[in-house]
């Protein structure tokens, strides 16, 4: 059984007839920052190289962080821990490493970003070919875990199904793993609670059940263990945003996720609103398997992106939960990989969401070539976007053809401080043109090449926001 293909056909059943569907409900909920400016999150994964380094530790280096931004102007990262690194013997946490963690976080922090910690496991953990779980807490039942090719036909082998039901519950040798991953969060949480850098946990990468698939795995010990964990991490940090993802088999590749509301303690205190995000991936089959994004396969790819919206609306509306896509990516070198980013950056425009692409790691995926050489793709991914809007966002889009970023927003009761659009030192070599209805101030900030915009409120009246690039001579004098 190829997992890849039989999603991939299943993904087309599901995506026939699906049509993007426009602005739901759910988009009143955005992730945002103490001003209650909704964000907008642009960023890269931090790092494969961080599941097989001997420290844990990804590639990069603080001046790496200050590329990726002079290079990208992103504004997030998705940061990778392992438990088997926070927990290396049962109930005795690494601090050392999370000091570490701490030190890269402050590199981040310097240049801006908000930080998604993400527990990755992929094929649970290393003692069954994978990474993620510490040894002690992986019982293969001495069935054979047998690394294959591609790496994720691994997930279908017998000692790591095994490792997986005793996770789960599914088998009941070890209860005691899953109380270990909530309390190890736990440790974790209260380490960085009050780490403002953070913006908050992405509890379990791409989560698999083992023997059991589907809604009962997700509406069952997914839900359960998520719940659990949630419950424990606001004993000892109230403010974070918990990030929840969905069987990464079928969501992946547009199919239906079943995830229920989880619920937020932190609700209890009154006028305090659910922290719980939304953090599906994005891998349409071709692309995961390294292919193109052109003929047959870029129709299978874009059948997939309509049903990918389609489903993660319909899951986020139930869940109450606001959208962050946690991976996507392809590799850069094959045929129309521009075109794909392009397009993704549209679907990301057109949802309202943000995104972590996978991965930074130098290679055919990425935007360097060897630290500190960007990559074809940098100047692709590298697109204009709002990091911040003052207010209740109503839509946005950036035209890489006409270099015009159009936004309208509606002001929000409570919400301080300017919206930040990013400009793209590339598209916009001399700043933006702003046209916007109402008063406002604008500053421009050269040397980072954000637009602050400190609008003045109009009752009942929508933002209206246009830029296009400065051009010196004619226009030069409309911002600062
Ligand atoms: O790109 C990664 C590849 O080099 C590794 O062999 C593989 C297994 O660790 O993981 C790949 O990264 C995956 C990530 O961990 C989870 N989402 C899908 C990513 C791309 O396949």
């Amino acid at each position: 059984m190829n997992l890849v293909v039989l999603a991939c056909a299943i993904g087309l059943l599901g995506a026939v007839g699906a049509k993007p569907s426009g602005h739901g409900a759910w988009q009143e909920r955005f992730i945002t920052d103490s001003q209650g400016r909704a964000l907008i999150l642009y960023g890269l994964n931090t790092s494969s190289s961080s599941k097989y380094s001997a420290d844990g530790m990804p590639w990069i280096k603080q001046a790496d962080v200050a590329a990726e931004y002079n290079t990208l102007g992103t504004d997030f990262v998705r940061y990778l821990i392992q438990w088997s690194d926070v927990e290396p013997e049962p109930g005795v946490y690494d601090d050392h490493y999370l000091a570490e963690v701490r030190q890269r976080i402050g590199w981040y922090q310097a240049q801006g970003y908000q930080v998604l910690l993400d527990m990755h496991q992929d094929v649970y953990g290393a003692a069954v070919g994978g990474n993620g779980a510490p040894g002690w807490a992986t019982d293969s039942g001495g069935l054979a875990a047998t690394v294959q090719s591609p790496w994720e036909m691994t997930y279908v082998q017998p000692g790591v199904t095994h490792a997986y039901d005793e996770f789960w519950g599914t088998r009941t040798d070890h209860p005691e793993y899953q109380q270990q991953y909530v309390a190890a969060w736990t440790h974790v949480a209260s380490y960085f609670a009050r780490n403002n850098t953070v913006l908050g946990y992405d509890l379990m990468n791409e989560p698999w059940g083992g023997s059991v698939q589907g809604p009962a795995f997700e509406t069952g010990p997914l839900a359960h263990l998520y719940q659990n964990a949630i419950d424990a991490i606001r004993t000892v940090d109230p403010n974070h945003w918990i990030f929840v993802e969905p069987e990464a088999a079928t969501t992946n590749y547009g199919l239906p996720s079943a995830l229920p509301k989880l619920d937020d303690p932190r609700t209890a205190t009154p006028g305090a609103e659910a922290r719980i995000g939304y953090a599906p991936h994005l891998y349409p089959a071709p692309i995961d398997s390294g292919g193109t994004y052109s003929g047959t396969d870029q129709y299978l790819t874009d059948r997939t992106l309509a049903s990918w919206q389609t489903q993660v609306q319909r899951t986020a509306a139930r869940m109450d939960a606001p959208v962050l896509m946690g991976e996507w990516g392809l590799d850069a070198t094959q045929d129309g990989a521009h075109l794909y980013v392009d397009h993704i950056q549209t679907l990301l425009d057109t949802m309202m969401i943000g995104s972590a692409y996978w991965s930074s790691d130098p290679g055919s995926w990425s935007p360097w070539k060897a630290p500190g050489k960007p990559s074809d793709i940098a100047d692709v991914l590298a697109t204009a976007y709002p990091r911040a809007i003052a207010g209740q966002p109503v839509d946005f889009s950036y035209d890489k053809s006409t270099l015009e970023l159009t936004m309208d927003w509606n002001d929000k009761a409570g919400v301080t401080g300017s919206t930040d659009v990013y400009l793209p030192p590339g598209d916009f070599p001399d700043g933006g043109d702003v046209q916007l209805n109402g008063d406002y101030k604008a500053k421009w900030d050269a040397s980072r090449h954000i637009l602050s915009l400190t609008v003045k409120a109009t009752p009942g009246v929508t933002h209206h926001l246009v830029i296009t690039p400065t051009v010196p001579g004619v226009n030069e004098s409309s911002i600062g």
